[in-house]
C-alpha cells in the first residue's frame, strides 16, 4: 500500500512539474513574441470561441467580470488533473508519459493556431515549452525510477528473490530534480509574465497621454439628492456617473489587449468611396465631443448590474464614415477589434444624427485599457453587443447579408433595440425598513435614445405610483427616480417596478430571457417592515 502511495505521488510530481516547466517556459518565450501568445492565454482564447453559447451566458450570469478568473483556474485544473495522469502512465513506461505531453502539446498548438486573431509565431511559445516538458519528464523520471542494474538482474530471471522495483521518492537525485524543475517552472512562469508586463504593457503610455478639451463643455448633473426632498438617500442610491472602477465589463479575450497609441491606427473600408486610414494623432486632431451616455448589455437580467452611465469623449463615427463616402446599400458596419472581436451595426442608427463616436475618454480620462484603450465605438440605444467595439482597429461597410458578427453566430439577434428597463437599488431586496417610517424608494430606469417619461412603484398589488425623476442632459442616458414611502405596518411587502419612455411604451411585465435580443419583465424585490422600536 505504501509502495503505491509512493507511486502515486511520484508520478503526480513527474506530471504536475513537467507540465508546470512546459508553461513556465511558454510564458518566457511569449515575452519575446506577445502576451497572447502564452500556453494557457491561448488555450483560453480558443476556449472562449469553442465554449456554446448558453455556457458563455451561464458564466456570465454565475460569476460576471470574474469569469475569466474562474476559466483560468479551471484551466489549470483540468491541465493539473491531466498532468498527474501523465506522470502516472510515465512510471509505467515513459514513451506513455511522453506520448501525453506531446498530446498536450498538440492541444497547445491546436489552440494557437485557430484562437481569434491569433498569429502564426503564437505556437512558439507552446512549441518550446512542450520541448522543455519532454526534458522534464525523461529527467525526472530516470531520478525516480528503480536502480536500472536491478531492474536488469530481476528481468533475467536468474535471481528470483530479487524484489520488484519500486520507486524510490526520497531518493536524492528525484528529491533534487523536483526542486530544479519547481525552481525553473516558478522563475521562468512568474519571470516570463513580468517580462510581457515590461514589454508590452500601455499603461505607461496612457498615463503620460493628455486629452485635447471637447469643443463645448458638458452641463455637470445635480445628485440625486436634490430631487429626493425627503428621506435621506445617503449613498443608497445608485450614482449617475458610474466611475470608471466599477463600471461593468464584457471581455471575450482573456487579458485585454495592450495597443500603443503610436501603433494604432483606424482602418474604414468595404462599400466605401474612399478608404481611410487614421492615426491616433489624427483622430484626436478631429473635433471632440463629450456625452453622458448609458451603456447596456443584452445580457443584463431584469434588476442586473451590467449597465453604466459615463462620461465619453470621442470624434463623430457618422462625420468619419461620411468622408469615407459609405455605400448606400451597406446597411451594416462590422468593427474589428485587436483581440478578433467583431460587432456589426446598423450603419442607419449610427448615421441619423445620434452622438455615435469614435470614443477616446471615459469620465475626463483616456478610455481605460479594460474599456478600449485606445479607442473604441460609442452608439447612444445600441446594445454594447452591437455598437460598442472596444480596442477597435477596423470598420467594414458590409451588408447583414453578407457577413454575420461574433455573437450573431452565437445565435443572438443581429439587430435588436435596447428594451426599457428599471431597476430598484434601495432598499435591496431582502432588506428590513420601519414600519410607520418614511423611506426612500430608489433607483434608475433606461430606454436610451427614447428617455424615460415616466417611473412607477407598485407596492404588493395596489396602484401605480409615480416616482420624481432627476433631470437628464438628453434622451442617451439613465434617468434617476425615487419614490418617498412610508411602509403602513410590520410585516412583508413586494416592490415593483415599471418605467414608461418618452414615445409612451410601458415597460412590459411579461419575462423574457436576455437570449436572443434583451430581457423583459418588472423587477420585484421585497422589504420587511419591522416594528421601529
Ligand atoms: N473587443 C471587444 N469589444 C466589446 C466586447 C468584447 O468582448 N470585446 N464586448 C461588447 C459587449 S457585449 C458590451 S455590453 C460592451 C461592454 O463594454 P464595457 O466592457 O466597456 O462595459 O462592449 C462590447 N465591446
Ligand atoms: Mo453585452
Amino acid at each position: 500500500m505504501q509502495a503505491k502511495l509512493g507511486r502515486l505521488g511520484v508520478g503526480a510530481s513527474i506530471g504536475v512539474l513537467s507540465a508546470a516547466v512546459a508553461l513556465g517556459v511558454g510564458e518566457v518565450v511569449a515575452a519575446f513574441l506577445r502576451p497572447a501568445a502564452a500556453p494557457v492565454i491561448a488555450v483560453g482564447n480558443r476556449f472562449i470561441v469553442l465554449t456554446p453559447e448558453s455556457v458563455k451566458r451561464w458564466a456570465i450570469r454565475s460569476f460576471g467580470t470574474n469569469d475569466k478568473t474562474v476559466l483560468l483556474s479551471g484551466i489549470y485544473i483540468v491541465i493539473a488533473a491531466l498532468a498527474v495522469a501523465v506522470g502516472v502512465l510515465a512510471l509505467r513506461r515513459l514513451a506513455y508519459g511522453l506520448a501525453g505531453i506531446a498530446v498536450f502539446g498538440g492541444v497547445g498548438v491546436y489552440c494557437a493556431l485557430t484562437a481569434n486573431a491569433h498569429q502564426g509565431s503564437d505556437v512558439v511559445p507552446t512549441i518550446f515549452g512542450t520541448a522543455a516538458a519532454l526534458a522534464a519528464m525523461v529527467a525526472l523520471t530516470r531520478a525516480a525510477g528503480p536502480d536500472p542494474a536491478l531492474d536488469d538482474l530481476r528481468r533475467s530471471k536468474k535471481a528470483p528473490a530479487v524484489p520488484a522495483p519500486r520507486f524510490v521518492a526520497n531518493r536524492r537525485g528525484f528529491l533534487t530534480g523536483s526542486a530544479a524543475a519547481a525552481t525553473l517552472a516558478a522563475v521562468t512562469g512568474f519571470g516570463g509574465r513580468a517580462a510581457q508586463h515590461a514589454r508590452f504593457d500601455v499603461a505607461q503610455a496612457r498615463a503620460n497621454l493628455t486629452l485635447p478639451p471637447p469643443v463645448e463643455p458638458v452641463v455637470p448633473q445635480p445628485p440625486i439628492a436634490a430631487i429626493a426632498n425627503g428621506p435621506d438617500l445617503g449613498k443608497s442610491a445608485t450614482p449617475w456617473n458610474t466611475p470608471n472602477g466599477t463600471f461593468y465589463r464584457i471581455d471575450t479575450a482573456i487579458e485585454p489587449p495592450q495597443l500603443d497609441p503610436k501603433d494604432w491606427s483606424l482602418r474604414i473600408h468595404g462599400m466605401v468611396d474612399h478608404e481611410i486610414t487614421m492615426s491616433y494623432s489624427d483622430l484626436l486632431a478631429r473635433p471632440l465631443i463629450e456625452r453622458w451616455i448609458t451603456l447596456s448589455c443584452v445580457s443584463n437580467e431584469i434588476g442586473g448590474q451590467l449597465v453604466g452611465n459615463a462620461r465619453f469623449l470621442g470624434a463623430r463615427l457618422a462625420d468619419v464614415l461620411r468622408e469615407a463616402g459609405v455605400h448606400d446599400g451597406a446597411d451594416q458596419l462590422v468593427m474589428s477589434s485587436a483581440d478578433g472581436m467583431s460587432i456589426g451595426a446598423p450603419t442607419a442608427a449610427v448615421m441619423d444624427g445620434r452622438d455615435s463616436m469614435i470614443a477616446v475618454g471615459m469620465n475626463g480620462e483616456p478610455l481605460p485599457i479594460k474599456h478600449g484603450f485606445p479607442a473604441r465605438i460609442v452608439v447612444p440605444g445600441l446594445y454594447g453587443y452591437v455598437s460598442a467595439c472596444k480596442w477597435v482597429v477596423d470598420i467594414e461597410a458590409t451588408t447583414f447579408a453578407a457577413k454575420r458578427a461574433y455573437w450573431v453566430q452565437g445565435g443572438w439577434a443581429a439587430q435588436t433595440d435596447i428594451k426599457i428597463a428599471s431597476r430598484i437599488d434601495t432598499p435591496h431586496n431582502g432588506g428590513t425598513v420601519r414600519a410607520g417610517q418614511p423611506v426612500a424608494i430608489a433607483g434608475v430606469a433606461w430606454d436610451q435614445h427614447v428617455g424615460i417619461a415616466r417611473v412607477e412603484v407598485q407596492v404588493d398589488n395596489g396602484e401605480w405610483l409615480s416616482a420624481r425623476l432627476a433631470p437628464v442632459p438628453s434622451v442617451d442616458t439613465w434617468r434617476q427616480w425615487v419614490l418617498p414611502w412610508t411602509p403602513p405596518k410590520v410585516g412583508s411587502y413586494a416592490l415593483r417596478v415599471r418605467a414608461v419612455d418618452a414615445a409612451g411604451t410601458v415597460q412590459s411585465a411579461e419575462h423574457r430571457d436576455v437570449f436572443p435580443s434583451g430581457a423583459t419583465g418588472l423587477h420585484t424585490i421585497t422589504v420587511r417592515a419591522h416594528d421601529p422600536q
